[in-house]
């Protein structure tokens, strides 16, 4: 008994396809629809969605699976989601899945891999034309990296005959260089349904294999046959080939096989198909064109060129279909990063935050930029060059300088209104008592500028706004000076002189000391001009008395 039949035995399904887990839910939605009227192909914009949801981080690895028209495609694929039913599922003899479907949900691989599965119309119905038939045969085997051939019965010189579309894919896809188009193709499957014939000892990778040898019969047919054999081994390299049985041996549940329990089904075929779904888990690789690995995004983007040539009637070119791919992807990432950047921006210093102080906006601009350059840098690594990647970092930073001296002058905005607001709040209560005694008077200021300093130490122009003020506001000062002054009939040219040597505008932090510094100086004068008043006052009344005293000397 194999290990397949072991663990079905134990009931350990679920251990075996671990590594393949389907999220729960899902469903089938079309990824390209073909136009009944014009023919044209349209990748569909419900695989759009889906597909620029699924993160960026995670590679993508895509199994599809096509083959002849009527031979239980839909329902393999409902079995590789470990399901009975999901892909439609037709049991009349007209073709059910039209176009090329996927299925809604990514099914983990690994951490860093998720499958995705699609189902193709089949080949070879009474609805279609050839050319219809080329096309979704070459959109499957480019946007695979697993590509499973199903068809009902062993190999015979009729399916070789149909795979004949393998002979021409070389001519209907190009490179883009000189490479082997063999590099550019998908491992390989081959699916044989209701197989029930002695393979005499042989695998039925032998088998096809034996299948694929060249028919020595020199007759005009055998040489085409030969041409389709020879380019099946050229174009892929990596080849299984899988024999599954009936699923039920009644042959009118057959027409309805999706709503026979899986218990219900015939063990012989439970083991084939676990065997088979197995073998994808295991030689699935994550799609890659170049040596570089897709993610969702840039595998729609990939579906969008190669259904763009097929419809123009070019010749799908894979590497010149890559290069769009990693252009389109580069800008994705560049805007995302951006946005986040702006976004996080907006969420530190958004209008109702500023303004912010200059230490502060500069951190915040740091650690934001370093964040989001290195998440770009980590997202282009694995499809840019090094050199490329130098490139879009400057001008991803270019992008964040413009939008930075954007945020610059809004909290140099917001610093203004901010400061005028604290202070003209603050000089109403300064001026409500004015004109007080002189010396109240400047302590009032002071007091002032200790608050101002405080509670408003988050604006970058806090000093500019004040020096603005101020100058302004001097003259009041002086008035209020030269008001107590005068009214002790002083003069104020030592204040006059002090203003014309005190530097006219102040706009850096140190104005609070500059200002300390004047209004201390306006102390020392005033202190120095009452002194000098006070003495030529003592002269005066000394000069005053005297004049009594030689009055009254004179009198007597
Ligand atoms: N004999 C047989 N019938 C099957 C098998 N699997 C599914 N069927 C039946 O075959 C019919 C077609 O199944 P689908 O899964 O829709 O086949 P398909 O290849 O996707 O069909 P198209 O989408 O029309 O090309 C249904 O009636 C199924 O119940 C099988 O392994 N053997
Ligand atoms: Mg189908």
């Amino acid at each position: 008994m194999d290990a397949i039949s072991k663990a079905l035995d134990k009931k350990i399904l679920s251990t075996l396809l671990s590594n393949m887990v389907p999220e729960p839910g899902g469903k089938p939605i079309p990824l390209i629809s073909i136009d009944e009227k014009s023919g044209q192909f349209e990748v569909d914009p419900q695989a759009m969605v889906f597909l620029e949801s699924l993160p960026r981080d995670k590679k993508v690895a895509v199994v599809a699976i096509a083959g002849p028209y009527r031979t239980g495609k839909s329902f393999l694929a409902n079995r590789l989601l470990n399901q009975s039913s999901g892909f439609e599922i037709g049991s009349t003899t007209q073709a059910c899945t039209k176009g090329i479907w996927m299925w809604n949900k990514p099914v983990a691989i690994s951490e860093e891999v998720s499958m995705l599965l699609i189902d193709t119309e089949g080949l070879a119905s009474t609805e279609r034309s050839t050319n219809v038939d080329i096309k979704i045969f070459t959109l499957s085997v480019l946007l695979a990296s697993l590509f499973i051939y199903n068809q009902m019965g062993p190999i015979t010189e009729n399916s070789i005959e149909d795979l004949s579309l393998v002979a021409n894919l070389s001519s209907l896809i190009r490179v883009g260089s000189d490479d082997d188009i063999k590099h550019y193709f998908p491992s390989f499957f081959w699916v044989m349904r209701d197989f029930y014939h002695d393979l005499e000892g042989r695998t039925p990778k032998q088998y096809l294999e034996d299948c694929l040898q060249e028919n020595p019969r020199l007759s005009a047919d055998s040489l085409k046959k030969n041409k389709v054999r020879g380019a099946i081994v050229q174009c892929f390299k990596e080849r299984e080939c899988f024999a599954l049985g009936r699923p039920v041996a009644e042959e009118v549940k057959l027409a309805h096989v999706e709503t026979v329990p899986w218990e219900s089904l015939r063990p012989e075929f439970k083991r084939q198909a676990l065997h088979l779904v197995n073998t994808v888990g295991k030689k699935l690789k994550p799609k890659a064109i170049a040596g570089k690995h897709l993610n969702g995004s840039m595998f729609l983007q990939l579906a969008l060129e190669y259904t763009e040539a097929l419809n123009s009637k070019e010749a799908p070119t894979v590497l010149t279909a890559l290069d769009r791919v990693i252009q389109a992807e580069t800008v994705k990432v560049c805007d995302l990063a951006f946005h986040g950047f702006r976004d996080e921006v907006e969420q530190a210093m958004g209008e109702e935050t500023l303004p912010v102080a200059m230490k502060e906006f500069h951190k915040i601009e740091r650690r934001l930029s370093d964040k989001y350059q290195l998440q770009f840098q980590r997202q282009l690594a694995s499809i840019l060059s090094f050199a490329d990647i130098l490139k879009e970092t400057h001008k991803f930073k270019e992008k964040i300088r413009e939008h930075m001296t954007v945020k610059y002058q809004q909290n140099y905005s917001a610093s203004y209104h901010f400061s005028k607001g604290l202070l003209t709040s603050l000089l109403k209560d300064l001026k409500k008592d004015a004109p007080p005694p002189i010396h109240e008077y400047l302590s009032q200021w002071q007091s002032l500028l200790r608050d101002y300093q405080e509670q408003g130490g988050q604006s970058c122009l806090q000093w500019e706004v004040l020096a603005h003020a101020i100058s302004g506001h001097e003259d009041v000062i002086k008035r209020e000076l030269v008001d107590e002054l005068e009214k002790q009939g002083k003069d104020m040219d030592a204040v006059d002189e002090y203003n014309a040597s005190s530097p006219t505008v102040v706009t850096t932090e140190n104005f609070l000391d500059l200002l300390q510094t004047y209004v201390e100086a306006l102390c020392e004068q005033m202190t120095e001009q009452l002194q000098r008043l006070k003495i030529v006052q003592t002269e005066r009344l000394q000069q005053e008395r005297r004049l009594t005293l030689t009055k009254k000397a004179n009198e007597q």
